[in-house]
């Protein structure tokens, strides 16, 4: 039986990786079988392509290369981690996935949207996750929480945070277009909100999917440990 694929999408700030994390306690803690991983990164490759990408040094690199990069990082991403975990029936929550590279290159840097579609075909083997929360949020609010958030760590920004403020608004008309062509697979929620209210509407979606779909083979951890 196949696993649950969930991902999370979204501009800067908008609190992915806060409700993932929340999702994923709620779900262990229900005796899910649960992993979280991140899209670029969570495998070694795509750790060091995510430095590639995200290094804010990297000034001259062209939208092309970052397509491919990003598209390399996933593909192994789908091969080392997410496909065997759906295989082995277990849920999968993934810190962005396909629609980052059409709302961020395809929106964002005007690259051609079929071509995207197709490497993003490429990179996944076809795989398209069974839910996407998209966190929908002014860009102005989640660059605040980012610089704030990066001035607490003492960090800078990365490349793409660097971007002008027009990149990230055409970035979320991207997200809000993808929404509108698949409302079936994106659930879109208002991330101006609290964080609280926010995991509520994240939990419902997911705990109905479950209940629509079956539970995923084998990612009930057994009641006897
Ligand atoms: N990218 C791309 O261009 N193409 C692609 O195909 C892919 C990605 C896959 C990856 O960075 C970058 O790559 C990203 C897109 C691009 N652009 N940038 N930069 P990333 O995934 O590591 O970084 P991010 O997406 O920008 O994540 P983030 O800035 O960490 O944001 P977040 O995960 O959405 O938010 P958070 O970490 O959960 O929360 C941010 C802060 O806000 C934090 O202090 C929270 O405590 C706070 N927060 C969270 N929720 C709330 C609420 N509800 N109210 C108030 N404060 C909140």
């Amino acid at each position: 039986m196949p696993g649950l694929f969930v991902t999370f999408e979204g501009g800067e700030g908008t609190g992915k990786t806060t409700q993932l994390k929340a999702l994923l306690t709620h779900l262990r803690a229900a005796g899910w079988d649960a992993v979280e991983t991140r899209d670029p990164g969570g495998t070694p490759i795509g750790k060091q392509i995510r430095g590639l990408l995200l290094d804010p040094e990297n000034t001259r690199m062209a939208a092309a290369s970052e397509l491919c990069l990003y598209e390399a990082s996933r593909a192994q991403l789908v091969h080392e981690v997410i496909r065997p975990a759906l295989d082995a029936g277990r849920i999968v929550l993934c810190d962005r996935f396909t629609d980052s590279t059409v709302a961020y290159q395809g929106y964002g840097r005007g690259l051609d949207l079929d071509l995207i579609a197709r490497m993003n075909a490429l990179a996944t083997d076809g795989l398209r996750p069974d839910l996407t929360v998209l966190l929908d949020l002014d860009p102005e609010a989640g660059l605040a929480r980012a610089t704030q958030r990066a001035t607490q760590r003492q960090g800078r920004h990365d490349r793409i945070e660097e971007e002008v403020l027009a990149f990230h608004q055409r970035v979320r008309a991207g997200y809000r277009a993808i929404a509108a062509a698949e409302p079936g697979r994106v659930a879109v929620l208002d991330a101006a909100r609290g964080m609280v209210e926010i995991e509520g509407d994240v939990r419902r979606r997911v705990d109905e999917l479950l209940r629509r779909s079956g539970p995923p083979g084998g990612s009930r951890v057994p009641a006897s440990g």
